[in-house]
């Protein structure tokens, strides 16, 4: 039987599939065009976890229900911890906080995620409105501002073919390598980098005057800050040369121009304000309520919807969350001990937990150490919906087979709202809540209700309607104290989900062999890893890829200034041979 349903994984692209004689395939139309990535091609080739198990023994699911229930049978439900990741980014996937919440259990806020950069768009627009792929796809100019796509957003490669490509990242990536400007930044520079764009573009050009009075008046003050950089001492910290700026400019102005920014760019302290800069670039060029052009980012998936469910809870952070403060840790789709910053310390920290639950598909590091494993249903063997951060569409995931293993989310939640007598709607209750904020396009497909193609078309959504520009920023000269921690998205792997790298990869020049093992310290502890070379690579960085087993080890726990966000490219670090 044929069944359409989406991909459900963490990935701007949110693909619809279709599930044909137990085969998973693109749909032909749409973004897709008939194609998917390497993780659902070969989504059922990864095993996952067939029976639950407690403390290294196989049980029954109703066997794993009851242990569940044992374990949050304390009496301080503050005591127990809720901590969810977006393995599997569907809407139901948070009935689960509906149990916790309503019993008191403690959830998470924060993110290792896009929380800095949201929290600097917030600021500066007053909302996160994002620009859809298909605005992107009208542009005539396309920065990828630390932005990979060949990983991370494929189905963005057709759209923009025949467009002017800028691309401005640390690593020559396949984009970089097709771009008609590259620009190999030095990590963590784009905030003056934006700045010195804005400057240049201010003194030599004509910026549009009317739409800044009206969207954007302080602009002239923002001009003045930029001021404040030192152009050739910081170009040549960044290195990057005057001739570069010139011929982005010179490509830019007077187009439309989607820039397209990813996670990369704000996995720093000051995340919030490189993003904001880059936003006030877009501003300067007046690219925002205006068709093709704009900023793009995560949008919010949620952007238009309401919770059906009770979420209202006492949260700590996903960031640095303190484990042995809890008795019962419930940990769904997410893999902490290999995902979160500073391994050591989660580690530390979360061996003390009496309970540690792991709801999850497959086997990793935090299975590894779980007391009670309990498989959750694939995409495939259970109903769900979804939307997506980087378009608008609305998908539809009835279930497309049955499977004896594992439980829903909504089964899970279900079951403990009996046992505990909290009050929980039917699965088909919520999904049609979801539903209600869906509308169906003429050509048959379904998009959120309410959101806007073009974004910002009447001004921003402050006080003021006007943009909010940066009015101070953290000056950061080149460090030399080590060398710059890269760690981006792989192809193979979705962060510790799939084929997951095993190298670190560095510049032949800094003198390592293919292959010699070499151990990667930080402030925050070390690991040791085989050399991959890598030309591409600027030299003074190194790449070591999210899902790279031992990655946080190297990465700190604190938290961007703004967005209560990771900050796992904050650390510097050194590199010493094993051997010789
Ligand atoms: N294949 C694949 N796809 C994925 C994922 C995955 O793990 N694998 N993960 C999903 C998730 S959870 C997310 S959040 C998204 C994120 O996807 P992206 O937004 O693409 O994020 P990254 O790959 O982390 O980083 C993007 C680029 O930023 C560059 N970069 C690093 N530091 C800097 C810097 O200081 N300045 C500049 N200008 N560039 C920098 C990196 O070299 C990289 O090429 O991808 C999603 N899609
Ligand atoms: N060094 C470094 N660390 C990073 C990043 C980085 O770029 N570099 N990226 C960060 C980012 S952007 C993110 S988003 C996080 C991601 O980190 P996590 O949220 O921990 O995501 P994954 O590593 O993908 O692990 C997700 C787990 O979800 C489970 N799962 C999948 N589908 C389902 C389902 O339907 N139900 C249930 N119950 N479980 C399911 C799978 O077993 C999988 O192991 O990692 C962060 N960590
Ligand atoms: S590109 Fe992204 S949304 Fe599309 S199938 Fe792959 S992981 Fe899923
Ligand atoms: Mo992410």
């Amino acid at each position: 039987m044929t069944r359409i349903t989406a991909c459900p994984l963490d990935c701007y692209d949110g693909c619809l599939i279709v599930h044909k004689q137990n085969k998973i395939k693109a749909l032909s139309g749409g973004h897709t065009q008939g194609f998917l990535c390497p993780h659902m091609n070969h989504y059922k080739n990864y095993k996952t976890i067939a029976k639950p198990r407690y403390r290294g023994k196989e049980i029954t699911i109703d066997e794993a229900l009851f242990r569940l229930k044992e374990m949050l049978e304390i009496p301080k439900k503050d005591e127990i911890l809720h901590y969810r990741g977006n393995g599997n980014f569907a809407l139901m996937q948070e009935v689960t906080d509906h149990f916790f919440a309503s019993f008191g259990a403690v959830l998470t806020d924060g993110s290792l995620c896009d929380g800095a950069g949201e929290a600097g768009i917030i600021e500066g627009r007053g909302s996160n409105k994002n620009i859809s792929i298909t605005e992107i796809a009208k542009s005539e100019v396309v920065i990828f501002w630390g932005r990979n796509p060949h990983a991370t957003s494929s189905h963005l490669l057709p759209l923009i073919r025949g467009k002017t490509i800028i691309v401005i990242d640390p690593i020559k990536t396949r984009i970089a390598d097709m771009a008609d400007i590259f620009v190999q930044i030095k990590p963590h520079f784009d905030l003056e980098f934006a700045m010195l764009l804005v400057r240049f573009l201010y003194i030599q050009y004509d910026v549009d005057e009317e739409y800044l009075d009206k969207y954007a008046s302080e602009y002239e003050d923002f001009y003045e800050l930029t001021q404040s950089i030192r152009v050739k001492t910081t170009l040549d910290d960044m290195d990057v040369s005057l001739g570069q700026i010139g011929e982005i400019l010179d490509a830019v102005v007077g187009k439309k121009v989607a820039i397209v920014c990813g996670v990369g760019i704000q996995k720093y302290r000051d995340g919030a304000d490189v993003m904001r800069a880059i936003d006030a670039f877009g501003v300067m060029l007046s690219l925002f309520g205006k068709e093709g052009s704009g900023v793009a980012y995560l949008g919010s998936s949620k952007e238009n919807i309401d919770t059906p469910f009770n979420t209202k809870a006492f949260r700590v952070s996903k960031v640095d969350t303190k484990f042995s403060n809890y008795k019962t840790v419930f940990i769904q789709g997410a893999n902490p001990l290999s995902q979160m910053p500073n391994s050591s310390r989660v580690k530390k920290s979360i061996l003390d937990v009496e309970n540690i639950v792991y709801f999850g598909l497959y086997e990793n590091e935090t299975s590894e150490i779980a007391d009670l494993i309990i498989p959750a249903k694939s995409f495939l063997y259970k109903n769900d919906i979804r939307t997506s951060y980087s378009h608008n569409g609305m998908m539809f995931m009835d279930m497309v087979a049955e499977c004896e293993d594992g439980i829903s989310e909504y089964d899970l939640a279900y079951y403990l709202c009996r046992e505990f007598g909290i009050k929980i709607d039917s699965e088909e209750f919520y999904l049609n809540h979801f539903k209600s904020f869906g509308v169906k396009k003429e050509d048959g497909s379904w998009h959120v209700k309410g959101r806007d193609e073009v974004v910002y078309k009447d001004g921003f959504d402050t006080d003021t309607k006007e943009f909010v520009f940066l009015e101070e920023f953290e000056k950061h000269l080149s460090k030399t104290d080590g060398l710059y921690l890269i760690t981006p998205k792989s192809m193979m792997s979705l962060n510790s989900q799939f084929q997951r790298e095993e190298f670190v990869y560095l510049h032949p020049s800094l003198g390592f062999l293919e292959n010699e093992e070499v151990i990667i310290s930080s402030a925050c502890g070390s690991i040791s890893l085989n050399v991959g070379l890598d030309s591409d690579i600027r030299k003074d960085c190194v790449l070591i890829y999210s899902g790279t087993q031992g990655v946080n080890n190297l990465t700190t726990s604190c938290h961007s200034l703004d967005g209560k966000n990771a900050i796992f490219q904050e650390n510097m670090v050194t590199i010493t041979r094993v051997s010789g």
